[in-house]
């Protein structure tokens, strides 16, 4: 018999497998629903897809401001060289920004803004704090693609992330289209964990996070998944607001298009699900990537 100390297992240079969900995907709690909570039906759709796209949630004039903002911050950060400003491989381009409600009062404000933190807390059934803030910015011509992978799978093993008790919110800050490298999803995949090979790096994230080789699918389980699934990509205007589970598998394409894409990332935890110590004797990571310090529940605004 082979006794399992974590559920969640992963890296330990086993062979890849599938375990089966051990959560919740909407959580129960005594949460009370907010002005902007999901109906039912929407609710019922990301229960069965581990995702859900609300259209029009900001209005494009809403979306100008934030993206100039975020262009700016890219700027600001990528020039004092920052290691919030993360570049992309081989080139001087800002791949991504971190700790972005840290960094800029307006999306320290939006972070708490009701039409996001309403629908985090009614899934996550509970108060809600922020794990992880970033902006992907895949310029032009330029911007690399995300390779498969379930967040949790990294949050869990890299920070410590005891269960599957978060999710991301995406604003559109860009039109997001089929030639831009939207972001894809496998409907249903947040069902299944993957538990993946070979093991970490120490300060690994100096690597995964301009291009990730450890933490990503075996493609026997990718296909999978996607077999059963299917994929769907999520194009639509700036302004259209995504939710995904900390554990649905997605990944884009790179953006040889000239069309930039960039799209703003708040990740929602659980107050009830604080991040312990990393597995196999990682050292955690810096705090811009993954929030320990002081963390209390978000004060909607
Ligand atoms: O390492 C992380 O936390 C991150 N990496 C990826 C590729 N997606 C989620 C998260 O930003
Ligand atoms: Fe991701």
């Amino acid at each position: 018999m082979v006794l399992v100390s974590d559920i969640y297992q992963s890296r330990t240079d086993n062979e890849a497998a599938i375990i089966l969900r051990q959560d919740p995907v909407v959580h129960p709690g005594p949460y009370e629903k907010g002005e902007f909570a999901l109906s039912e039906h929407q609710l019922r759709s990301y229960r069965k897809n581990g995702f859900i796209q609300l259209r029009g949630l900001l209005p494009e004039s809403e979306t100008e401001d934030l993206l100039r903002e975020a262009r700016q911050l890219a700027a600001s950060s990528g020039r004092r060289g920052l290691p919030e400003a993360v570049l992309e491989p081989g080139s001087e381009d800002v791949r991504s920004v971190f700790r972005v409600h840290g960094l800029s009062a307006v999306f320290e404000r939006l972070m708490r803004d009701g039409r996001l933190l309403d629908v985090a807390r009614q899934i996550l059934g509970s108060e809600v704090y922020i794990h992880q803030s970033r902006v992907n910015l895949k310029p032009g011509f330029a911007g690399k693609e995300f390779y498969w992978h379930s967040d949790f799978e990294t949050w869990h093993i890299e920070d410590g992330m005891p269960r599957m008790r978060a999710l991301s919110c995406v604003v559109l800050l860009t039109e997001n289209n089929e030639f831009n490298g939207p972001l894809m999803l496998v409907p249903g995949s947040h069902m299944q964990y993957i538990s993946c090979v070979g093991q970490t790096p120490q300060d690994h994230y100096k690597q995964s996070l301009r291009k990730q080789d450890y933490g990503v699918p075996d493609p026997t389980s990718l296909g999978f998944l996607v077999q059963r699934g299917g994929l769907q990509s999520i194009k639509g205007a700036a302004g259209s607001v995504l939710f995904f589970d900390c554990n649905t598998m997605h990944g884009s394409n790179s953006n040889i298009s000239p069309f930039p894409r960039a799209n703003l990332f708040f990740v929602y935890n659980s107050i009830a699900n604080r991040l312990g110590s990393p597995r196999g004797g990682l050292q955690p990571r810096p705090e811009f990537i993954a929030c320990r310090d002081g963390v209390e529940p978000l004060q909607r605004l």
